[in-house]
């Protein structure tokens, strides 16, 4: 009877809530500080059991002389152009480290970008593209960060100000600047730091991440799939398009996209093919207010 009692009080008891957490590597990065000096650093993981400590190698030779605890750092006094690895000792058993990491040469990573090409908008301004916003996340499930970077063209416009602008593309690459896709939000989304605040982030628990952001007719994704209609232009220009004209480019209104749907779409990390969209809230009116 009472093992029924303590049973009946269990099963009333909720859960505790699963974290959802990423499902990165040890991270190890090494960097030269000096012409013999590198500095090391790696990842302690929310996984890791208690206790973990860590031996740093320079190529076959072990730098540190007890495995170290307290910090996830070493610097080396000593280096050379050998790689480094870090090894995990757990109750004095030395793990097995993933692939050796070279010293990167200067204090930063390089990573090489694909520029797009420039254009011309429909009233013959130009206009080129250079590197914006950027978001870390791991979108492939391989336990390494990628990066998913803006690309903004110089004619970006503010909210308070007219014009027409160049279209907005998200690119995502590996850290060896291997390029995975590129999403191009098309015509009817405006290029201006006030429009794209896209979101990378683990959105379903797996340990990949997805892109969220918002979209509109026209917007191609990574896999070369035009979302909703591609040939409408909600563009307020001095002709009609599928928006009234304005009277002239000075007019408010000119160059802003007012007029056709908007949608919130969820891209898949690894291809940049859109998953789902849903009608984009807040609504564009009152334009002077949050949504404009
Ligand atoms: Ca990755
Ligand atoms: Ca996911």
């Amino acid at each position: 009877m009472a093992g029924l009692v303590l049973a009946s009080l269990f099963a009333g008891q909720s859960a505790p809530m699963a974290r959802h957490l990423e499902k990165l590597d040890r991270g190890v990065v090494a960097v030269r500080t000096g012409a013999h000096e590198a500095f090391i650093s790696w990842r302690l993981l929310g996984t890791d059991p208690s206790g973990l400590a860590f031996n740093v190698y320079r190529g076959a030779t072990k730098l540190n002389a007890a495995p170290l605890t307290g910090a996830t750092n070493f610097t080396d006094k000593a280096a050379t152009a050998e790689a480094y690895s870090v090894r995990p000792v757990l109750n004095n058993a030395e793990q097995p480290a993933p692939a050796s990491t070279p010293a990167w040469a200067q204090p930063y990573l390089r990573i090489p970008l694909q520029q797009p090409a420039g254009g011309t908008t429909v009233d013959g301004g130009t206009y080129t593209y250079t590197a914006n916003d950027a978001s870390a996340a791991d979108l492939d499930g391989d336990g390494q960060y990628e990066l998913v970077l803006k690309w903004d063209p110089s004619n970006s416009r503010d909210n308070g100000s007219a014009g027409v602008t160049g279209p907005v593309l998200l690119d995502a690459y590996r850290l060896d600047g291997t390029r995975l896709w590129r999403i191009d939000l098309g015509k009817n989304i405006r290029a201006g730091a006030h429009y794209t605040q896209f979101l990378v982030y683990y959105f379903d628990g797996d340990g990949r991440a997805e892109l969220a952001c918002k979209t509109a007719d026209g917007t191609v994704d990574g896999a070369g799939k035009t979302l909703g209609d591609a040939s409408k232009d909600y563009r307020s220009l001095l002709t009609p398009t599928d928006a009234p004209a304005v009277p002239n480019t000075r007019d408010a209104r000119y160059g802003r996209i007012l007029a056709g749907p908007e949608y919130f779409t969820v891209f898949d990390g690894r291809t940049g093919a859109a998953l789902a969209s849903a009608p984009y809230v807040p609504g564009r009116d009152p334009i002077d207010g949050w949504g404009g």
